[in-house]
């Protein structure tokens, strides 16, 4: 029963104000935007404090993203943008009851993810009855009973889904996947469906491990780092310490993406006086201006060019490889006609490329969204591998893959079992420790949950994240939320997926990252994994905003204990909910790699997890060796009169969670119905700056279109346009997405834009 909430909120079209592009990303105007930030949320005192804590042997780990720590700490380890994550976390400001008295959730649905975000950290839980427009309050006992007296009397256990977002601590992640696999289902869409799925399962198929195969450290030991599809200035800002020190021992940096990206140009270390006073180090030597899903045909090229070169490394492809005869076959010939036109550059320019890779003797290649979020993301990636392959690059120091984590646990939350695919062994392990029943299917991930609940009535349950503006194709997303009988979210921030819910729906709200978490047992910590495979302590300091709020350990358990009373098991929920230790020991019987868990997280730095690629040069795949893949090549082609459109994130949002509506480095203030346009397109188009478009997703049956984008002319490839996440995502049908990851295609959408 759909209660008529906007999916959107309303949307004013006001004019963007446009500055020229910025030349240098952080210095002094990423330190006062850090400050002001913290400011707002959490005032002087608390802000020095909490920002202080952030990363530190002792404190907790920044919820910005996943970029690693060093092993030599300043006691500055936090950037532009994880200062804003925290702050927004940490803010001071609940919502009160007399807010949810006032505002019924068609109100509220009206407001901007703005409004709604800065309402303050939800504090207490809340449900929404059936046939209600307002929340009121209830006490956890009797949410956890409706949860569990709702999950016992379904006929299928697959009839409910368990989202996670990559927040998540290891911890309540590990019995989030547990709850799921006591009902008896593998039900567990998560966050990483839509961010690097694509790396997983194409990491997988290549290196025989879902993750990537270098440390921090070897970037100093790097000739060559080459950044692809990623805008580290803005999504991961200390990276750009690592790269300014790589600089520093001599690697070149080259930047693959059909912007140039602030961060990619220039960098003033935020916590180096003499930096701060400079005009900044130059990050990228070079800059590759790829059209949108250009990139698996340039990787190609550049691989033919390699052998051709023959400056391989003959030595690694015959001891640890299988598969080059195959790959060097299908490389043997390139049709440069065809790749010209879909990566946009010329075959002198890939040479100089392909030159410059071959000659490095240690070459990393870092990539996030610019490359996983396309139809053909997988074979894109294995593409990547390839050329890491042909010069030996992999379980060598100074060189490897290296997906760039989003989300800061995203990581951890996979290694410790929140999967829809999980393997044989991890069941069968699963089964003998805790006696849960026997799964023979895979689970669905998020593309195949939102087609199933718009099918059939189910319970949807979300530990975090924002499912409905996160997800492709907003409409068809709030049908299957809006299918559910129940839907039900452990959450710290008001966001759109407590407004359009199921019939029933429950708010729980849960303590953050920077929060000190305390149980019946007493005094916890958390840890989690970085996108490195180092496993560490995250410990918030923070007290509670509200004393309803509770630890996400213990809300998991507190559902699941119930649950359990009703259809049997033996499982010690109450001992997990409240005793993290006994998690993490739990941890460690089904998980490899975690052996001595609990004591070894509590050492400074934590502890690494094997990674048998990196360390070795050892690959679990089907051939035992490394894998050279030959898939046959293509891309995106349109007509004249359409465009491909990615979809990105501005400098003043973490994923749906927008603070602001200015993008500083891209010089766009004020809105953020915009869309990135060449000069020369606008031209074409009869356009001019400022022209309001249309934008219709071409390729569908049903209408898909909205109107009111504001054309900002921008340096992008002829045929490109960029818009930003998540206001673009109702534009994104659920049924296009990358093949064998299902990661929704939010970088390549195929649109036409008219006035
Ligand atoms: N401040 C902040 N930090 C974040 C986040 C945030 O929202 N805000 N989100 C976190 C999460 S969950 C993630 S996954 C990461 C995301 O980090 P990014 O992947 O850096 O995020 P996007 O904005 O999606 O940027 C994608 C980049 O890819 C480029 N691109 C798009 N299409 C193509 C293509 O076809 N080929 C190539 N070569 N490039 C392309 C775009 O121009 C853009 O620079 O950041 C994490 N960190
Ligand atoms: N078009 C388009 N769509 C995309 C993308 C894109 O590039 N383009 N990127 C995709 C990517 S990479 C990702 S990762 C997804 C992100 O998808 P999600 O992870 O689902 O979304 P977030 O916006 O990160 O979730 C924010 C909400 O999480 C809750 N939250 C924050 N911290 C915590 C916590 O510690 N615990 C709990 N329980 N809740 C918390 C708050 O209520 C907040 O409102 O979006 C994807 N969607
Ligand atoms: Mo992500």
């Amino acid at each position: 029963m759909a209660r008529g909430v906007s999916r959107y909120g309303d949307t004013v079209s006001v004019q963007p104000k446009l500055t020229d592009v910025k030349e240098v990303a952080a210095g002094i105007p990423a330190v006062v935007s850090a400050w002001q930030h913290g400011l707002k949320n959490m005032g002087p005192i608390m802000s020095a404090v909490t920002l202080g804590k952030a990363n530190q042997h002792d404190g907790f780990d920044c919820p910005g993203c996943a970029w690693p720590d060093p092993k030599h700490r300043s006691p500055f380890e936090y950037c532009e943008n994880g200062a804003k994550a925290i702050a927004d976390e940490g803010t001071s400001r609940t919502i009160s009851d007399s807010f949810w008295e006032k505002n019924s959730v068609q109100m509220l649905g009206r407001k901007s993810d703005v409004w709604l975000n800065s309402q303050g950290r939800l504090s207490r839980p809340m449900i929404l009855e059936k046939g209600s427009n307002h929340y009121t309050s209830i006490d956890w006992e009797r949410a956890f009973g409706i949860i569990a007296r709702a999950l016992s009397s379904l006929e299928d256990p697959n009839d409910a889904y368990f989202y996670t977002s990559g927040r998540a601590s290891n911890e309540a992640a590990f019995l989030w996947q547990l709850l799921a696999r006591q009902l008896g289902t593998n039900n567990l869409p998560d966050c990483s469906n839509m961010c690097h799925e694509s790396s997983g399962v194409a990491l997988g198929e290549s290196l025989g491990i879902g993750k990537g195969t270098v440390r921090l450290e070897d970037f100093e030991l790097a000739d060559l780092i080459v950044v692809v599809g990623q805008n580290p200035g803005t999504n991961h800002p200390r990276m750009l310490s690592a790269l300014k020190s790589a600089k520093k021992a001599g690697a070149s940096v080259l930047s693959v993406n059909p912007l140039l990206e602030t961060g990619m140009r220039s960098f003033r270390h935020p916590q180096s006086p003499t930096d701060m006073l400079g005009s900044g180090t130059r990050i990228s030597d070079d800059h590759v201006d790829i059209r949108i899903n250009g990139d698996m045909a340039f990787f190609r090229a550049i691989g033919s060019l390699m052998i051709k070169s023959g400056a391989i490394d003959k030595d690694f492809i015959e001891t640890k490889t299988s598969g080059f005869y195959d790959y060097r076959k299908a490389a043997d010939y390139i049709d440069w006609e065809w790749t010209e036109a879909v990566t946009g550059q010329t075959e002198q320019r890939i040479r100089e490329i392909a030159s410059l890779m071959a000659k490095s003797k240690n070459m990393i290649i870092c990539w996030a969204m610019g490359i996983t979020q396309h139809k053909n993301s997988v074979n894109t990636i294995r593409e990547i591998v390839n050329v890491l392959l042909l010069g030996g690059h992999i379980g060598r120091p100074g060189a490897g893959a290296c997906p760039v984590r989003g989300h800061s646990n995203v990581q951890g939350d996979r290694t410790v079992g929140i999967t829809h695919a999980p393997t044989k062994s991890f069941m069968d392990k699963m089964r003998a420790v805790f006696q849960t029943p026997e799964i023979t299917s895979h689970g669905a991930d998020s593309v195949h949950t939102v087609e199933a609940m718009r099918e059939k009535s189910s319970i949807f349950l979300a530990l975090g994240g924002n499912f409905i503006s996160a997800m492709s194709d907003t409409e068809r997303t709030s049908e299957a939320i809006e299918n559910c009988s129940l839907t039900v979210q452990i959450s710290t921030k008001l966001n759109r997926s407590h407004l359009i819910t199921g019939d029933t729906a429950l708010i729980l709200p849960c303590l953050g990252r920077t929060d000190k978490q305390i149980t019946s047992h007493g005094p916890q910590f958390l840890t989690v994994e970085n996108s490195m495979g180092v496993v560490h302590v995250s410990k918030g300091h923070k007290d509670r905003a509200s004393m309803s709020m509770r630890p996400e350990p213990t809300i998991i358990s507190g559902i699941a204990d119930k649950l359990q009373s009703l259809i049997g098991g033996s499982i010690p929920w109450t001992v997990y909910g409240s005793d993290f230790t006994e998690v993490r020991n739990s941890i460690e019987k089904i998980i490899p790699g975690f052996e001595a868990y609990d004591a070894r997280v509590r050492n400074d730095g934590g502890f690494e997890l094997p990674n048998p690629p990196r360390d070795s040069q050892l690959f679990n795949t089907k051939s035992g060796r490394a894998e050279f893949s030959n898939h046959n090549l293509d891309s995106l082609s349109v007509n004249e009169d359409c465009m491909i459109m990615m979809t990105i994130r501005s400098h003043d949002q973490f994923n749906t969670t927008i603070y602001t509506d200015k993008d500083r480095y891209r010089g766009i203030t004020g809105s953020r119905r915009i869309i990135l346009m060449s000069p020369s397109d606008i031209r074409a188009r009869g356009l001019s700056t400022g022209s309001l478009v249309k934008i219709t997703t071409v390729g569908v049956t049903r209408p898909m279109e909205s109107g009111d984008w504001s054309v900002v002319p921008y340096s992008i490839p002829k045929g490109c346009v960029a818009t930003y996440f998540p206001e673009a995502n109702h534009l994104i049908p659920i049924e296009s997405y990358a093949d064998e990851s299902y990661t929704p295609t939010s970088k390549s959408v195929i649109v036409r834009v008219t006035v």
